[in-house]
């Protein structure tokens, strides 16, 4: 009976902002409006990302197509969407995307409170041998909407009021915070709803899985060379970690988030600050593992913390379960003292 009042109970992604939204009495339901135009956004690249494959067939993203047109790149479609999207809700006033060089100053008719940071689609370079994507995005609410400027969006994660991304995978996953712990919808294509399926995701507090590119170990400084052996070769009897890298990082922070462990892009001598960008990766995805129980720290700060001097900023990032984070600020800890 349960079972069947839960199949026909339906948790959509929009009555689950409302009822959160509901806790807010004095809102006016921007956020919603918001959110649904993002959702609307992924609902879009999802089966834009599905068809791809099928794209050299039909000359579709980057290909040419049957009139001998230039199809435009998925990404930078997905781009033209999200923008177009997050305009007509009416409620953005500034857009940061990987894809612009130039932060989007909405127009005034159009303008909104809020600023939404995004990459529209994070990995694509996998995207030819169906490796899952997704799309990342952050949101700050701005303190002048009339007359903004780029200091709304140089703010650090912890003033974020939501982050969240979309896994373009074996399913469409859509996981969420507003700030009140994470959960996880799963789009029901036969609905073209996404429905909550993971509710309030918490990451275990230490986990087995450690998520690297090893191919940068001849650059890596002391800190992360000592933890990454101590993953392969732990000094205390355990059993080493796995490594489990795929490349895409909404795919590799997806697993972590649910089965723990730790996702790491440090810095190395080629590139002191990491290659991850800190508005649009590596602050929606701290913002989630605080949220989920876990942490993020850049080897130097909490993640969150961190204040942005450009909007394509790079930082170094170590995120997931509390405990095996708080192993790569000890071994840096440890350096600082040295
Ligand atoms: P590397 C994909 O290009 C991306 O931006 C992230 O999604 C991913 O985590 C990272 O780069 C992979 O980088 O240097 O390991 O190929």
């Amino acid at each position: 009976h349960a079972a069947e009042a839960n199949r026909t109970d339906l948790m959509t992604i929009t009555r689950f902002v409302l009822n959160e939204q509901s806790k807010y009495p004095e809102s006016r339901g921007d956020f919603t409006i918001l959110l649904s135009n993002i959702v609307l956004g992924c609902k879009f690249v999802c089966t834009a990302v599905n068809k791809a494959g099928l794209a050299k067939l039909i000359g579709l993203a980057g290909e040419t197509n049957v009139q001998g047109e230039e199809q435009k790149k998925l990404d930078v479609l997905s781009n033209d969407v999200f923008v177009k999207a997050l305009i007509s809700s009416g409620r953005t006033c500034i857009l940061v995307s990987e894809e612009d060089e130039q932060a989007t100053f909405v127009e005034p008719s159009k303008r909104g409170r809020y600023a939404v940071v995004f990459d529209p689609l994070d990995g694509s370079s996998n995207i030819d041998c169906g490796v899952s994507i997704g799309t990342i995005f952050g949101i700050y609410m701005v303190k002048d909407s009339i007359e903004p400027t780029l200091d709304e969006v140089l703010q650090p994660g912890k003033n974020m009021l939501a982050a969240g991304y979309c896994m373009y995978g074996s399913s469409c996953t859509f996981v969420l915070s507003t700030g009140a712990g994470v959960n996880g919808f799963t789009l029901d294509p036969s609905l073209g709803e996404f429905i909550l399926t993971h509710p309030d995701i918490k990451i275990p507090k230490k986990g087995k899985i450690y998520s690297v590119n090893e191919g940068n170990a001849k650059n890596w400084d002391g800190p992360t060379a000592k933890y990454v052996e101590r993953c392969k070769f732990p000094k205390d009897g355990s059993s080493p970690k796995s490594l489990r890298y795929i490349g895409s990082m909404v795919a590799d922070v997806h697993r972590t988030l649910l089965y723990g462990g730790i996702f790491l892009y440090p810095a190395d001598k080629k590139s002191p600050n990491g290659k991850l960008r800190v508005l649009y990766e590596v602050f929606p995805m701290s913002f989630l593992m605080e949220q989920a129980g876990g942490q993020a720290f850049t080897g130097k700060q909490r993640a969150l913390d961190l204040v942005p001097n450009d909007i394509h900023e790079r930082s170094p990032i170590f995120l997931g379960s509390y405990e095996d984070v708080e192993e790569v600020k000890a071994l840096y800890a440890a350096e600082d003292k040295k």
